[in-house]
């Protein structure tokens, strides 16, 4: 398992941070997904041979945030 922790502008509320943590947790090879509303931050832990970062930003950037 890796984990990294990912910057995320436009993150406001707690819809935010569900769509967000719904989204990825939906991604094959993502074992958990957690939004810091204030710290503008998703730490996320995945499986690197199932899923890749590129994707994980991806589905981050579908759901309408801006990953830094
Ligand atoms: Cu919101």
């Amino acid at each position: 398992m890796a984990e990294v922790t990912l910057q995320v502008e436009n993150m406001s509320c707690n819809h935010c941070k569900m769509s967000i943590e719904k989204a990825l947790q939906a991604l094959d090879g993502v074992d958990a997904a957690v939004v810091n509303l204030a710290g503008k931050a998703v730490q996320v832990v995945y499986d690197p041979a199932r899923v890749d970062l590129s994707s994980i930003k991806r589905t981050i950037t579908e759901a309408g945030y801006e990953v830094k």
